[in-house]
Parts: C-alpha cells; structure tokens; sequence
C-alpha cells in the first residue's frame, strides 16, 4: 500500500537527515511522526519513528549521545556536502589531501582509512565540505556511512584505474548499496512509494589517469560498465582535471550566493557571502542572518543580474548568484 506521504512529512525527513545534532534530529523525527499519515500502510514506519524517538530522548537524557557517536557525527558546514565513496585504494584520502587542507593517512595499502573525516575545499569564495570515509566493498560496509550518503548532496563514486580490479571493486560498491535503502544515482530523490528509500546524486571519478596502463582500464570501465553517471576523469596526485570536477560539484550543489551590505554604506560585504539552494527567497537569507531579522524584515534593496539597481523587493524575491541586498527591518 502506496504510504501517500505529504510534502510537509517529505520536508521534514529531508530536514532530519541534514542534522547534526541529536537536539535537530529528535525535533526532526517528532515532527515526521505528526506529518505522518496515519493508516495502515504507515504502521511499520509510525513503530520504527517511535523507536527512534525514544532511542534519541534516551541518548539526551543520559548524555551519551556526544560520545557514543563522537567523530561519527560531523556537522555540516560551508555550501554543501560531498562524501567520497569507493573501494579500497581508489584515491578518496589522496583526493582529500588534495583539495582541502586536512591531511589524511594516504597509503598504498588498502583499507588506509577506518573512520569519516572532513575536510573543506575553498571554490571561488566559497567553502565545501569534502568527506573521506572508510572503503566499501562486498563484505565491508560500515553502517554509519549510510546516514552520510543520504544526507550529502553529491556522492564522488572513485574509481582505481591504477589496478585492473578498480572498475569491479566500484561496482561493488553500488551493488553493496543496493542491498540497502541508500543508493547511488545521476539524481537526488526519495522514492515516495518505498518510505525510508533514498537516492543520492552520484559524479564517477575515475581516478589515477596519470599511471601508464590507466586509459586501457578507462576503457574498460566504459565497455563493461555502463553507469550513468556524469564522470569526470583525474589525477589527484598531478591535479588533472580537478579544475574541471570542482566547477561541476559547485553547479551539482545547486547553491546561489549572495552578498550583504549595510544601510547607508557604500561598498558590500564581499568576502562572506551567504549561500542558499537556487530558488531561495530574500525571507530565507534574513533567517540565515538572525532569526529576528527574519521575524522583523520590510524588505531590501538589490543590486544583480535581474534587477535594476537599488530596486526594493520583499521578502518573497527570489535571490539569483551574486546578488547584492540591503537589507530592511
Ligand atoms: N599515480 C597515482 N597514485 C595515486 C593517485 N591518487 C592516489 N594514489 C595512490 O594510491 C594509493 C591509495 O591512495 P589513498 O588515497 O590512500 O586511497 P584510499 O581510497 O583513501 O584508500 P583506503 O583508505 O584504503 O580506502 C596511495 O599509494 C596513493 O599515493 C593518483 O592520482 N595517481
Ligand atoms: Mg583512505
């Protein structure tokens, strides 16, 4: 039976698999619980959202939810989330050593990296967080990984074309994903029909162009392997064709970014500016603000692309790239 979720229900799953707090995620869960339709359909759901209702309150009470997830639970941070998925060996700590200042063990031995760690890669003038995580494969898959993937807004798929196995183990790693409800695909959606099943937009990476035999398997991972996933080609030792993947995680992330000045001064902000999903209102970037300026705005005056400058808006304008409000309340 179809469980005819509601947008709100949607919005607030959505919203509970972005928290990064215990506090974010039990408000999460308890507004799921009242969104839920309740029928037959939803039994099974309503029983797994209580459990884990009272699995969180019980976490908060006894004031293990820090330490029993401490390291496991990385806040989100900057414009956008993008976790690295492959197999052993593919290049997920060499490429995050690459991009991001944080310095991971890379090794030519596998199963290098035992836990998630994030780094933060500057694009333009912007921050996005990177995730390396421990390698997938057919046995292997650490369940905590699950909840990353779901809740990050591009996966990298990386695939080892120094090793003539590379291909298969990334395979591997889309079939071992298969078997749950969180899985690789060229969009990111939940599937309304199936409750709890999650697809998160995935890049293929083919990795370690560099090394001589590198093409052949490139190749081959195209014959034999027909994903399809927009793939980006590089090297994350030499930085080939990093460039050309940085620019497409930034448009993958779907993200406007707008700049503040204050009343009666001259210039803008222009080193921080806001980042919000593209569709994003003038109300929305007030409540990234302050919570009060939100409650309290008039409306702005903005500089841009689409308006002429200086035209007053209100709350419900729709904010394009690099935007320029004054900001009214
Ligand atoms: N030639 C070449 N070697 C690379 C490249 N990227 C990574 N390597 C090498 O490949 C090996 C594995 O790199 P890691 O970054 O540790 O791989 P990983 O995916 O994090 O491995 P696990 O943590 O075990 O899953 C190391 O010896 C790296 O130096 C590349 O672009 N070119
Ligand atoms: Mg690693």
């Amino acid at each position: 039976m179809p469980a005819n979720l509601t947008p709100q229900y949607l919005k607030a799953e959505e919203a509970y698999r972005r928290a990064s707090t215990p506090e974010e995620e039990l408000q999460c869960l308890q507004e799921m619980l009242r969104e839920l339709p309740k029928h037959k359909g939803t039994d099974k759901l309503q029983a797994e959202l209580k459990a884990k209702i009272s699995r969180v309150k019980k976490e908060l009470q006894s004031g293990r939810a820090g330490k029993r997830r401490a390291g496991l639970r990385i806040p989100r941070q900057g414009a956008g989330r993008v976790v690295l998925l492959g197999g052993p060996n593919a290049g997920k700590s060499q490429f995050l050593a690459s991009v991001t200042r944080a310095t991971p063990t890379v090794a030519e031995y596998p199963f290098t990296t035992r836990e998630p760690a994030p780094g933060m890669m500057p694009f333009e003038d912007i921050q996005i967080q990177v995730i390396d995580t421990p390698p997938i494969t057919r046995d292997v898959l650490d369940p905590n990984l699950l909840g990353l993937i779901r809740g990050a807004d591009l996966v990298l798929l990386m695939v080892d074309l120094g090793s003539d196995e590379g291909p298969e183990q990334a395979q591997e790693v889309i079939d071992r994903l298969e078997e749950t409800k969180t899985r690789l695909a060229r969009d990111s959606y939940l599937d309304e029909n199936d409750v709890g099943l999650s697809y998160t937009r995935t890049f293929s990476v083919p990795n370690k162009i560099d090394l001589p035999e590198a093409s052949d398997r490139l190749e081959i991972l195209h014959e034999f392997f027909p994903w399809d996933f927009p793939e980006y080609v590089i090297s994350a030792t030499q930085q080939t064709g990093v460039t050309e993947l940085k620019e497409a995680i930034f448009r993958a992330l779907d993200v406007v970014r707008v700049y503040t000045k204050e009343p009666g001064q001259k210039k803008p902000d222009l080193d921080r500016p806001y980042t919000l999903r593209r569709g994003g209102t003038l109300l929305d970037v007030a409540e990234l603000i302050h919570k009060d300026l939100a409650k309290n705005l008039k409306g702005a005056k903005v500089w841009g692309s689409h308006v002429h400058d200086g035209t007053m808006v209100k709350g419900d304008y729709v904010l394009h790239d690099k935007d320029i409000v004054e900001i009214h309340a």
